[in-house]
Formats: C-alpha cells, sequence, structure tokens
C-alpha cells in the first residue's frame, strides 16, 4: 500500500529505524513494466502457499519509465516473422546480440500486447480503406486478437492513446498479485547472499521513504527489474531544468548495481543510448521520423543523411550501415559528422511533414492530425508539449531542432547493456548460454527482466512486460527444484541497519557543527556528490562535453577520480528520507557508470560510433572484437575483472 504523503517537507531521519522483517520465498524488486509482468503472471503457476512480495521505489500506477504513459508500442511482430525481428534487433545493435533471448522475447511479446488490450488500453486501427482510427475509434474495429489491424508506425510499432498505460498495466499486476504483498515507497540498496554459498542469494535489505524503517528481508528466489539508469551524465539541461531527462530520472542503475555487488556478470554495459530527442524537451522522434514521414535537414537546409557523403560514410560500418534501416548510433553519428564540421544545428521539419500529409485531407481531417502531433508528446513526454508552448512553437508553423541527448543505460529500448543471463532451455541454444534457468543471471536465485537483461535491445515496453512473465515462471521453477538450498545471509539486523542509515548517522553526527548544513567539512550531501559525478563522467567517460570521444588516457583518469568518489561516499550525508534516497542512488550510479566506462575501457575499438568514440581507436576490429565483454566485481576486494565471451550465430542473415 502506497503510504500518503507527509503534509509539509521532508520527514525528518532518525538514528535508529524501526525494523521490519519479512520471510518470502519470491522477492520481485522494482514495479516497473517488467515487475508487473511477473506481477499478474506468477500467481497462476504458484502454489497456494508460495509468499511472494513486491518492493518498489515509488508508486506501481506511475512508476518507472511509463510513468507519464506512452504514444507507442515499439514491439508488436504481429504478420512478421519473430526470425526477422532477431535481424533487426541485430543489425541495430552492431552485430553483437543473444539471439536466444531476442528470439524468445519475439515468440511471447504479442501476447502482452492483446493483455493490454484485453485491460482497457486504446490501441490504434487501420479501416480497411487504409485510413488510421484512433484508440476509441478503434476500439469499434475489434481487437487485434480478433484479427483487426493496428496502425503500424514502423515496421514494428504500433500507435496507442497511452497516457494511462502504466496505469492499467500497475492494476492487473495489483490485482493478480494483491495488495498485501507489494510494498510502494520502498527503496531496496542491497541484494544479500547465502550465507553458506556465495553464489546464491538469499535476501536484500532496502527502506521506507515514508516512515524511519528498514526492511529486512528473507528471500528464496527474487528477480531485479529497477530498470536502467538516469543522470549518470551530465545532463544538457542546466539549473532547475536538470529534473527533466528523457529516460525516467528516478531508475538509477539499481539494477546494474545490485546485481553486480550481489556477484552477478554483466554483459555489454559498454552499450549505451544516446537518443536523438527533441532538443530541450525530450520528445521522442519515433512517430515523427515513422508516422509523420518527418525530414531532419542540417543548419543549411540539407537533408544531410541521403547525401552521397552519407552514404559513403555508412559504408564504412557495412554490413550494418547499409541495411535497409540504418542503426540508431549510427543515425546520431552521421548528425555528429554535421555539427563537427559546422553544419548544424539538427532541424526536424514538422511544419513540411505536416502539410504533405495534409495534402489528401479535410480541413476536420488536418485539425485531427495536429492534435495527433500534440498528443503524441502529451501522452508521453508531456515537458516537450510544454516547451513548445513556452516557445510559442505551432509544429505546422515552426520547426523544431533535434539533438542527441546525454547517455542512458538500458536494455530494453534501443541500448543492449545489462546482466549476463541464461537462456531458455532448448536444444537450439549454444551451451555457453544456458546455465539451468531461463532469464536467471550467473547468481543462482537470482533472475532479471526488461531493462535488466543484457544483450537484447529492443523489446520496449510490451516486451519487458513479456519477459518479466516468462520469469515468473522460471523464478518457480528455481524455487521448487533449489528453494531449500537457501540458509540464509550471515548479516545481522543491526549491521544492515548501520548500512542503510549510515548516511543519516553521517548527518546527525555532524550536522551541528556549521551553521549553513549543507556545508560541513565532516561530510558531503547528495547533491553535490551527484553534480560531481555527472561533471567527471561527461569530461573523460564520452559525455556531451567531447561529443561523446574518450580515450585510454582520459579512462585512466575517470578511474582513479570513481576511487576517490568511492571512498567520500562514506561520509555521505543525509538529514531526511528524501536525502536518504538520494545518497542510495548515486552510490547505485557510481558502480553502473563504472561498469559502463571500464567496458569501454575494455573494448579496445568503436563498436557504436554516434553512442560513443574510443579516439585512440576509431572504427570497429571485427577481429578481435567481434564478441561480447562481460565483467564481474568483488565487493570484499574492490576488484573488477573483465573477458570476453564468445558470440554465436543462430538466425542465418
Ligand atoms: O517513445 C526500484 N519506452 C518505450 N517503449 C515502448 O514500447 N514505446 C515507446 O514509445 C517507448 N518510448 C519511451 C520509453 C520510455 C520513456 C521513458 C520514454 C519514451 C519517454 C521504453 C519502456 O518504457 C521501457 O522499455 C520499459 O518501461 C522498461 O521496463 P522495466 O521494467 O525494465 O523498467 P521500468 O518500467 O522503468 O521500471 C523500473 C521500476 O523499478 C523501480 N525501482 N524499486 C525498488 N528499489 C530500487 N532501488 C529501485 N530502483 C528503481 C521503479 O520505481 C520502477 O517501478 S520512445 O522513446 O520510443
Ligand atoms: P524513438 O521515438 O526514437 O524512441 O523511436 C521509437 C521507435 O522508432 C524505435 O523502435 C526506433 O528504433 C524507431 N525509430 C526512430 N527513429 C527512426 C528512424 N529514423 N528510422 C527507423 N526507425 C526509427
Amino acid at each position: 500500500m502506497a503510504l500518503p504523503n507527509k503534509p509539509v517537507g521532508e520527514l525528518k531521519a532518525v538514528r535508529d529505524p524501526e525494523v521490519d522483517k519479512r520471510d518470502v520465498d519470491v522477492l520481485i524488486i522494482g514495479g516497473g513494466m517488467a515487475a508487473c509482468g511477473t506481477a499478474f503472471e506468477i500467481k497462476k503457476w504458484a502454489s497456494d502457499d508460495t509468499s511472494i512480495l513486491l518492493c518498489d521505489k515509488a508508486a506501481l500506477e506511475r512508476s518507472g519509465a511509463v510513468a507519464q504513459g506512452l504514444s507507442a508500442i515499439n514491439t508488436y511482430i504481429g504478420e512478421n516473422k519473430v526470425e526477422d525481428y532477431v535481424r533487426m534487433v541485430r543489425n541495430d545493435l552492431m552485430g553483437i546480440v543473444r539471439e536466444d533471448l531476442i528470439y524468445d522475447l519475439g515468440r511471447h511479446v504479442d501476447d502482452s500486447v492483446h493483455l493490454f488490450e484485453e485491460w482497457g488500453l486504446p490501441i490504434w486501427k487501420k479501416t480497411d480503406d487504409g485510413k488510421n482510427l484512433d484508440g476509441k475509434k478503434g476500439q469499434k474495429a475489434g481487437t487485434l486478437k480478433g484479427g483487426a489491424t493496428p496502425v503500424r508506425t514502423g515496421k514494428w510499432q504500433i500507435m496507442i492513446n497511452g497516457e494511462s498505460y502504466k496505469r492499467i498495466v500497475a492494476e492487473a499486476g495489483k490485482l493478480a498479485l494483491g495488495e498485501d504483498n507489494i510494498i510502494e515507497r520502498c527503496f531496496i540498496v542491497e541484494i544479500l547472499n547465502d550465507k553458506d554459498d556465495p553464489k546464491r542469494v538469499a535476501g536484500a535489505v532496502g527502506f521506507s521513504l515514508r516512515e524511519n524503517k528498514v526492511y529486512i528481508i528473507n528471500a528464496k528466489v527474487m528477480m531485479v527489474a529497477c530498470g536502467g539508469a538516469v543522470n549518470i551524465y551530465q545532463p544538457r539541461s542546466v539549473g532547475e531544468g536538470k529534473g527533466r531527462a528523457w529516460y525516467p530520472v528516478w531508475n538509477a542503475g539499481s539494477t546494474y548495481t545490485m546485481a553486480l555487488r550481489a556477484g552477478a556478470e554483466l554483459s555489454m554495459m559498454e552499450n549505451r543510448f544516446t537518443p536523438a530527442r527533441f532538443k530541450d524537451g525530450y520528445g521522442p522522434v519515433g512517430a515523427w521520423f515513422l508516422l509523420f514521414k518527418a525530414k531532419t535537414v542540417n543548419g543549411l537546409g540539407e537533408n544531410y543523411a541521403a547525401s552521397d557523403d552519407a552514404k559513403a560514410e555508412l559504408e564504412k560500418y557495412a554490413p550494418y550501415g547499409t541495411a535497409a534501416v540504418t542503426p540508431t548510433c549510427l543515425r546520431n553519428h552521421l548528425m555528429m559528422k554535421e555539427y563537427k564540421e559546422g553544419r548544424g544545428p539538427i532541424i526536424m521539419e514538422t511544419s513540411k511533414a505536416l502539410a504533405a500529409l495534409g495534402e489528401t485531407m479535410s480541413k476536420k481531417e488536418l485539425k485531427h492530425l495536429e492534435s495527433e502531433a500534440w498528443e503524441d508528446f502529451l501522452d508521453m513526454s508531456v515537458g516537450q508539449a510544454g516547451l513548445w508552448c513556452a516557445t510559442n512553437t505551432e509544429p505546422e508553423k515552426k520547426d523544431s531542432e533535434v539533438m542527441p541527448t546525454e547517455p542512458y543505460l538500458l536494455g530494453s529500448h534501443s541500448g543492449c547493456c545489462g546482466i549476463w543471463c541464461s537462456g531458455p532451455e532448448e536444444d537450439w541454444v549454444p551451451e555457453s548460454y544456458k546455465w539451468g534457468y531461463n532469464r536467471m543471471t550467473t547468481v543462482n536465485g537470482l533472475f532479471t527482466a526488461g531493462d535488466g537483461v543484457g544483450c537484447s535491445g529492443h523489446k520496449f515496453s510490451s516486451g519487458s512486460h513479456a519477459e518479466g512473465r516468462i520469469i515468473a515462471k522460471s523464478m518457480l521453477q528455481y524455487l521448487a527444484k533449489e528453494g531449500d538450498k537457501v540458509t540464509g545471509f550471515k548479516e545481522t539486523d543491526e549491521e544492515l541497519v548501520d548500512l542503510v542509515y549510515k548516511p543519516v548517522r553521517n548527518y546527525l553526527d555532524h550536522c551541528e557543527y556549521s551553521t549553513d548544513e549543507t556545508v560541513n567539512p565532516n561530510y558531503c550531501k547528495p547533491a553535490g556528490m551527484a553534480m560531481r559525478l555527472m561533471k567527471m563522467t561527461s569530461e573523460y567517460g564520452a559525455g556531451t562535453g567531447t561529443f561523446y570521444m574518450t580515450s585510454g588516457k582520459s579512462l585512466e583518469v575517470l578511474m582513479d577520480l570513481f576511487e576517490m568518489f568511492r571512498e567520500d561516499l562514506e561520509k555521505i550525508a543525509a538529514g531526511d528520507l528524501h536525502e536518504l534516497l538520494r545518497a542510495w542512488e548515486i552510490y547505485h550510479r557510481l558502480f553502473t557508470v563504472q561498469a559502463h566506462t571500464r567496458h569501454i575501457q575494455f573494448r579496445e575499438e568503436t563498436r557504436f560510433p554516434g553512442f560513443y568514440y574510443r579516439g585512440d581507436f576509431m572504427g570497429q576490429n571485427d577481429e578481435e572484437w567481434f564478441c561480447f565483454v562481460n565483467s564481474t566485481y568483488n565487493k570484499e576486494t574492490n576488484e573488477w575483472t573483465l573477458k570476453k565471451e564468445p558470440y554465436h550465430k543462430i538466425i542465418a542473415d
């Protein structure tokens, strides 16, 4: 149950919080698309006496990346072949992906979309004579499951009226799991290993954001699905606008950090997503490119992406660059070339696109089209609509600038960093890809889905939900076969409270030393540490500050800065529960972005030009680097280990 907000201000933190102990079979960490998929599915397969608990740092109805809603479902296979879906993802991610995971996802994803529609999500439909019916009217055309045709933007994407998408999906998850089995406003800090087997999980510890309370949870099997990582790099937005980002600001790398610290192997953490977005408002571009058929031009008004120069540039990255759809990173790469050669800014010609579409429309239809253009943002990126209003931008009259944003880490959108997971237990899956249970990490009993699963991007909202449903069953298989091997964790209640509330005690021990509580020689506050982290990653780790360029030397400097930062985090101080959240978010961000940049350091090539560049290793080097990069971290010794892992092609070209 969500606890009500306090009447005024943040709740002051106290030295000794209450302790709430739970003992469950299954723990779901996170409450986003993937976790809601698990919540919906799991009870169908669990025995009546299986206890299940879900902890979300926010309120399920509006948590995670889909909080604001979405305008499209980007993965719906429909009339396409699953094999082609695998080929598309492989091409977009420059060749190195886990085809077993992608195929497995592709064959299940549509079922989740059909459920969303059954639960009330309005999906656009096509009429027999090729006209678009938006969500409400589309309902009269019947359901996708019943054979109605969706409005496709691209080959894989379908349009929805999705302002309430997350509420619809959360409601189904809540009803299925039961509200008593859900703790909202509970931030999980650390996953705990089994006392007799460090490669097995046995529980987790977190805290309430509404009460001075630490949760200590024993669990036999668990999933971590806390989304991707945002605000690990200096955002382009400044001042109070910094609260705005493209991906959800509240997803702080908890998935990767908690799994890493529990001993799980991460994979392809070098991959990132620097999406091209409407400048300053972060509005997504997919619908504009694909549905409205808008073009982008450079500062000279040239369609730079169609030029001979661009073609020659893309040929350097064949076969990916020369494929029918240019990979996302290379679309950015072409933009970067324009900027660097002085032909910026990049403009999306919204006015021409709407005029061209309007040529065959009546006045009423044209008005409707214009409202769809607004709704695209009102449904999923309301800040962009706000910015258009604030700048008198009517997209049918005034064009808008598009720009690659700061980097984000994620495994479900157009990126593929994440945790190395076991694939489905089937004959066609290579041995090195499977070790027991579908989507189990390399730590026994620890599963993940959505942004957590590495090497299989382009799942998006629908695929993350479907993956959550897949692992509901895998977790129960593990529980049945290995649940009784779990012996509990070694940490005492006192040790765990000391760990979680350390920032509070740092604060209480020293806050009276200075007159301004933010300036104190004995501690540092989360806000300052957030800025410090983003400055160092941006300058040395291929952020916007250097046009996404880094080098071996810059990365060496960065690793030293990280080490000092990690030491200083011992002194982070939190006076209230909100600051305690901020303190732990920074901790999670640090390990995640450290993994990211260590992978970039290890992979001596530029696999994803447009996302990032290694100045000392420009271009791709297939001979040495056509493989995955995996990493582990030993939290006892603070040591990182990186290695290459072979890639296997499963689906022929
Ligand atoms: O326009 C803790 N996404 C899009 N998907 C689509 O299908 N269509 C689109 O239109 C997409 N676009 C888009 C998208 C996202 C955003 C932000 C925008 C536009 C503006 C991507 C999907 O949303 C994404 O793929 C999925 O949501 C990923 O699912 P999942 O479950 O992996 O992550 P989540 O939904 O963000 O949920 C994370 C949850 O974890 C909680 N959490 N809980 C406890 N303890 C901690 N320490 C925690 N840390 C985090 C969160 O509260 C949340 O519940 S477009 O760009 O293409
Ligand atoms: P975006 O709005 O950029 O997140 O994209 C939404 C969907 O459209 C994703 O599946 C993207 O891969 C796809 N997409 C976006 N822009 C383009 C483009 N120019 N060409 C092809 N696909 C695109």
